[in-house]
């Protein structure tokens, strides 16, 4: 009979002799998801401190999303965009409703949603803005992190998303995150359609921005004309203890890019929120996806987005997210391992005092899995420990202990 571990190492070595390697997993292999708790294929459970990368955010398996996917697949899950099906408008009314514009453009991938903003920030440049033909710019900022296309990573400063893929796309110009004046500068180029930037940035180590810069970078795209393109993928649908990392600021997107945890983990999907005068500059046969918009995507976003409401997720990631920081600074204060503890609601990390370079923070990874609690370092000595949002006070605290007890017995 085959025992577990063997399955395990079979998993392993099947996807390292057939897979691509462009990962370089944490050694477990999950079978089971359901809420904050996920299982290997030997039964042990551990806490999901890494929720798919926040796409998760309703916990796993959410029993009303499943029920939701299930019942509609059996009933019509594609028909693509050449005829209507009659959830898609549904989900549009909904999304519109609950996040207040006039249009909704539905996408699979998250990277498929920031293009769809790249493509509609272009031509309203041209046709509302009056740049000319192929000359629009888009400021992005330094450690910005979009996807993976190859359009997207031509705005990227991290050599480990572009180096080999050139040549990179024009078009886009640099500047530092978290700086006004350089938005200031920059902004008032004439040629410039967008500034696209993430409220917080995650990739880069869950970066929050000094208060007001938000508000500050959408007063300077209001003054100039330009479209703020707000990248809310991992940080939007309640991560951040808001429903969106920009309504800390009261900040109002003209481009809204949503994906991730729009469909609670069971299938890819992604939008992208505007007004009429900048939607509507796309005409029929301009843009699409075979999959977007599909009848299955519209009835799992609506019940992910009321799970989220309805069941007050919102709040508890603003409460569980600050009784965790409370709890992190408190083991910094005990620890030299630990040297800051940041983030908002339950998007946070803690760095590790050593060089990105060193395996310091993978290492403690691998501890943590042991003890029962999954999450992986970003830019090598940074932890990104952000559990799903039904994480209750009771699963926080035994996190925060697991978490304590692997920090502070780590050599
Ligand atoms: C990978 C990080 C998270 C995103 C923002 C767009 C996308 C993402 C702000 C693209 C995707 C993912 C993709 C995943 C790792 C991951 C990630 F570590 F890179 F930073 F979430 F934390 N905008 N983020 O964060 O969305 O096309 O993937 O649906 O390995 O690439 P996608």
């Amino acid at each position: 009979m085959e025992t577990s571990t063997t399955l395990i190492n079979s998993a392993i070595a099947l996807e390292n002799q057939y897979g691509a390697h462009n990962y370089h997993p944490i050694p477990v292999v999950l079978s089971k998801g359901q809420g904050v708790i996920v299982w290997d294929t030997e039964g042990k459970k551990y806490f999901d401190f890494l929720s798919a990368y926040s796409a998760v955010n309703q916990g796993h398996c959410h029993p009303r999303i499943i029920d939701a996917l299930t019942k509609q697949a059996r009933e019509l899950t594609l028909c693509s965009r050449a005829f209507y099906n009659d959830k898609l408008g549904l989900a549009e009314k909904f999304v519109c409703e609950l996040f207040g514009y006039d249009k909704a453009l539905f996408m699979n991938s998250g990277a498929e949603a920031n293009e769809t903003a790249i493509k509609l920030a272009r031509k309203w440049g041209y046709t509302k803005k009056g740049i000319p033909t192929d000359e629009a710019i888009i400021v992005a900022v330094k450690k910005n992190f979009h996807g993976r296309t190859t359009t997207i990573i031509s705005a990227s400063t991290d050599p480990s998303s572009t180096s080999g893929f050139g040549p990179l796309m024009p078009g886009f110009k640099i500047v530092d995150y978290d700086n006004v004046a350089q938005l200031e500068e920059s902004l008032n180029d004439p040629r410039v359609c967008g500034l696209w930037i993430e409220p917080i940035q995650g990739e880069a180590g869950v970066y929050v921005p000094s208060e007001g810069y938000l508000k500050e970078a959408e007063r300077i795209c209001r003054n100039n004309n330009v479209l703020l393109m707000m990248d809310e993928i991992q940080t939007g649908i309640g991560r951040t203890g808001k429903m969106l990392a920009s309504d800390h600021e009261d900040v109002r997107a003209d481009l809204l890019i949503m994906g991730k945890a729009l469909s609670g983990g069971t299938m890819p999907v992604s939008c992208v929120l505007a007004d009429d005068e900048i939607m509507l500059v796309i005409k029929p046969g301009e843009h699409g996806s075979t999959f977007g918009g599909n009848p299955l995507a519209a009835v799992v976003t609506v019940e992910a987005l009321r799970v989220i409401t309805e069941e007050g997720l919102i709040n508890n990631a603003d409460v569980q997210g600050a009784f965790f920081r409370s709890r992190m600074r408190a083991l910094a204060k005990q620890t030299d391992l630990v040297t800051e503890v940041r983030g908002k609601g339950l998007l946070n990390a803690i760095v590790i005092n050593d060089s990105p370079e060193s395996e310091t923070a993978w290492n403690l990874c691998i501890e943590l899995m042991n003890h029962g609690l999954l999450a992986k370092p970003t830019h090598g000595n940074i932890i990104r420990l952000a559990p799903p949002l039904v994480i209750t006070t009771e699963e926080m605290d035994q996190s925060c202990s697991i978490i304590e007890k692997c920090v502070l017995g780590f050599r």
